[in-house]
């Protein structure tokens, strides 16, 4: 499409998220000028989000860095060029493996990570380089769910589509702002209203009421950090009620009965004083949620954050298996997938796995390896304990630890205490003021998208993932700015690899679900430097639609399958979910002991956790556009907590835990309960402008102050001892003027 003016207009594929929209983008004398919805796209609907828009500012505002940059020895940093940093880098790495072993150097991948290929040669560079010390954000995130998903055991045939489900449960998430799971995530208000139109019965446990409980039929209201409890009443109820799908629980389940024995004590009335949640409530959500036919249930952050996540994962599994909210032999597969290489779903269960206790065991708190991947809570503890197995050296892919990881005061001393630190990021961040090393990448649309990571997240948690069978992939449509020296995120790992005489072996489809293709090792080319679609070709060979089919469509697009059905279990199966996971329910039994709603007379409030809507964790804070509303994240708290401690909206606080102080800009919610503050992580702004003038000032994105992460503590509030997770949600607090 063209106008009068040279701008064309063309789809393309939005890469500001893992979500990948299908979209169409401007272009005008070799510029992203524009991103707007696509109405004919097939999945998103012409959906985009402010972030996604706001692409220009990405590739063309003042914030990008065009160059590496390096930190001279005055602490200064200066531009320098890829081929210089990765040789400093590689003789830097050289020392550091020949002085404290490979294991010294660890890998950091963050939300940005997931973007193909980079993970991938990131991967098989730690590989390479004999280094187990691969971290992620998986487990700061709901590393209860891998968990969970392990001792319990997976269901092969996948849940019920939130589409035609009669019912759906939402514990501690708010998929209608976060986009993250259960309602699906292509314009989950398109899908959200559709499904209220059709009568859908929508529960959400929340202690505020979000703009998903907003449009709920029920909405529990709980104490945070009660979820284990609540779920264990709902369970409760269950069973006494004989609500439970006997069939499916006779043919797939193990050790209903040590379950039944376990919940006996959280009877209604007990959640009721524990939780807050009214035994009457209780009741008739549980008995909506468990007569219906179809469902499905997610829980998210929320969830995870506030203690016991793992336990409330795997009780929430346990729940969902007992409704027999499953997807059965001959049940239409919604999603038989696109690029991702997998098998076809079965009815039948997955023994349980080993949830914890893989190796590298770590030197902080009994940690080791686990099904989420090694616990990041225990990063900066890794690298500021001395002697032997002290990590080194960080390599920070699309991530910002300053800003994400729990205790920033500790994470800080940390990044200050590597030898070495080297970032990769569009920008400077937070994290990256403490980097030797910077390194910019290209951005789509100036190197080929590809939607392969979301499809990947379908075999992680039921609700994750596409609903549809979704793809898209559009070729590179501009050249990086003038005068820009960039590489994409994978090419360091590949040229660094190169610099220091490593082969690179790629390990395709590790995470999947047994019965899906084996995953594959591929050796590189280590003389001639393949392209990004190559690689693209190597991670999607054997796909159900070939790439070159998807790459025909230039963007979105949806393979449908109509055939695709369920298919029957295997007469071999031996699977079955487990219900009586001892070390889970001697976690319930402890819960029922001891909860969190005992009174703190010096920190008598809760702060919980929540997202804002144009911002992606720390992403965003800096583009004007994104936070013209409000440049700052207030700290929500209810009218009357605020008028009993003498604080008008707008006043900044102090909010002080065990660990620290945050400040924030207070602002009014009726939509919480008494006794919280509600407020989002990953955020900085120059509070001192804001204290001095009514204008609060632009965001400064190197101001550190704001990060709800600052108030956590792994030492102080440990509650799991695998994940290693502190909480980061239903923290005691204290507010003061
Ligand atoms: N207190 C508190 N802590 C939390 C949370 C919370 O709710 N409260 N949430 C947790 C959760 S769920 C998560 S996932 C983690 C997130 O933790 P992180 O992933 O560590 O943090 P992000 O802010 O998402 O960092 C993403 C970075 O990627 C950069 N980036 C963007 N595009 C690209 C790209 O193409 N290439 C590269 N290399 N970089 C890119 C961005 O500029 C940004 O700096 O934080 C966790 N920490
Ligand atoms: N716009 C936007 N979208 C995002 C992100 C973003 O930063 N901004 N981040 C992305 C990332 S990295 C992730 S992991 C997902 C996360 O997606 P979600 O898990 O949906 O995260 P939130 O939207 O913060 O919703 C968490 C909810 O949990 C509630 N909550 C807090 N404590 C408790 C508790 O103890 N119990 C219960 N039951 N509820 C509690 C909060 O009030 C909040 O409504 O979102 C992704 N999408
Ligand atoms: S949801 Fe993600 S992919 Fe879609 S428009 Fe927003 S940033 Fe882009
Ligand atoms: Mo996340």
């Amino acid at each position: 499409m063209t106008d009068s003016t040279n701008k064309i207009r063309t789809r393309a594929v939005c890469r500001n998220c893992m979500i990948s929209c299908g979209v169409f983008m401007e272009i005008e004398d070799g510029r992203v000028v524009g991103l707007i919805g696509d109405k004919d796209d097939p999945a998103s609907h012409g959906y985009t989000c402010a972030r996604g828009r706001d692409v220009t500012t990405q590739l063309y505002g003042p914030n990008r860095l065009l160059r590496p940059l390096r930190k001279a020895p005055s602490g200064d940093f200066e531009s320098t060029s890829p081929e210089t940093a990765i040789s400093e880098i590689a003789d830097r790495l050289r020392v550091l493996v020949d002085e404290h072993g490979p294991a010294s150097v660890a890998l950091y991948t963050g939300t940005y990570a997931l973007a193909p290929p980079a993970s991938l040669l990131a991967g098989a560079f730690m590989n390479a380089l004999g280094s187990p010390m691969s971290f992620s954000c998986g487990s700061i995130d709901q590393p209860g769910k891998f968990l969970a998903r392990a001792l319990h055991g997976q269901w092969q045939g996948g849940g019920q589509p939130f589409a035609t489900a009669e019912t759906w449960l939402f514990v501690g998430t708010n998929p209608l702002v976060s986009g993250l799971g259960g309602i699906p995530t292509l314009n989950p208000a398109w899908h959200l209203n559709r499904a209220l139109k059709r009568g859908i019965k929508l529960i959400v446990i929340d202690p505020r009421r979000s703009e998903t409980a907003k449009k709920a039929l029920l909405h529990l209201q709980p104490v945070p950090g009660e979820d284990a409890a609540v779920l264990a009443g709902m369970v409760r109820i269950v069973l006494e009620e004989g609500l439970f799908d006997k069939n499916f629980v006779d043919e797939n389940t193990r050790n209903l009965e040590v379950l039944r024995q376990h919940v006996e004590s959280f009877t209604p009335e007990f959640v009721e004083r524990r939780a807050d949640v009214p035994a009457t409530d209780l009741l008739e959500a549980t008995r909506v949620f468990a007569s219906s036919v179809t469902g499905g249930a997610n829980a998210g952050t929320g969830a995870n954050f506030s203690s016991r996540g793992t336990l409330t994962e795997y009780l929430l599994a346990c729940l969902v298996t007992l409704c027999g909210f499953r997807a059965r032999e001959g049940d239409l597969d919604p999603n038989p997938g696109v690029l991702v290489p997998r098998g076809p779903r079965r009815a039948q269960p997955l023994a349980p796995t080993p949830a914890w206790g893989f190796p590298p065991k770590l030197r902080t708190r009994g940690l080791s390896n686990t099904a989420c991947g090694l616990p990041t809570s225990a990063l900066a503890d890794e690298i500021l304990l001395e002697g032997e197995g002290q990590i080194r050296a960080l390599i920070c892919l699309g991530g910002n630890p300053l800003m994400s990881w729990p205790d920033q005061a500790k994470t800080r001393a940390a990044l200050e205490r590597l030898d070495l630190l080297v970032v990769l990021d569009p920008k400077q961040t937070q994290t990256g003021q403490f980097a030797d090393y910077v390194m910019p990448p290209k951005l789509v649309p100036e190197i080929p998208a590809l939607s392969y990571d979301f499809e990947e997240l379908e075999s992680h948690a039921p609700g994750w993932g596409y609903a549809l069978p979704y793809a898209a992939y559009r070729e590179a449509l501009v050249d990086p700015p003038d005068g820009s020296e960039l590489l994409e995120d994978w090419e360091l790992f590949y040229l660094l690899a190169r610099e220091m005489e490593l082969d690179l072996q790629l390990y395709v489809g590790a995470i999947r679900t047994p019965g899906d293709p084996p995953a594959r090792r591929v050796a590189l080319d280590m003389q001639n430097t393949p392209t990004t679609d190559e690689l693209f070709d190597v991670l999607t060979e054997g796909s159900r639609i070939p790439l070159s089919e998807v790459r025909r469509h230039h963007a979105g697009q949806v393979y449908e399958d109509p055939n695709a059905q369920v298919l029957a279990r295997d007469p071999d199966s031996q699977g079955f979910l487990e219900l009586g996971d001892e070390v889970m329910l001697a976690q319930l039994d402890e819960a029922l002991e001891s909860g969190s709603l005992e009174g703190d007379d010096e920190f008598p409030f809760r702060l919980i956790c929540r997202r804002q809507e144009n911002t992606l964790n720390s992403l965003g804070r800096d583009q004007p556009k994104l936070v013209r509303a409000r440049p700052h994240h207030p700290a929500h708290m209810h009218p009357a907590d605020m008028q009993d401690i003498g604080i008008a909206p707008g006043a900044i606080v102090a909010i002080t835990s065990r660990r620290d102080t945050v400040h924030a800009v207070v602002m009014e919610s009726e939509d919480l309960r008494r006794g919280l503050v509600s407020m989002s992580h990953s955020y900085g702004i120059d509070l001192e402008r804001l204290a001095t003038g009514s204008d609060p000032g632009e965001p400064q994105p190197f101001s550190m102050g704001n990060h709800t992460g600052a108030l956590a503590s792994a030492d102080l509030d440990y509650e799991e001892p695998y994940t290693g997770l502190p909480r980061l949600s239903s923290i005691p607090v204290r507010v003061t003027l």
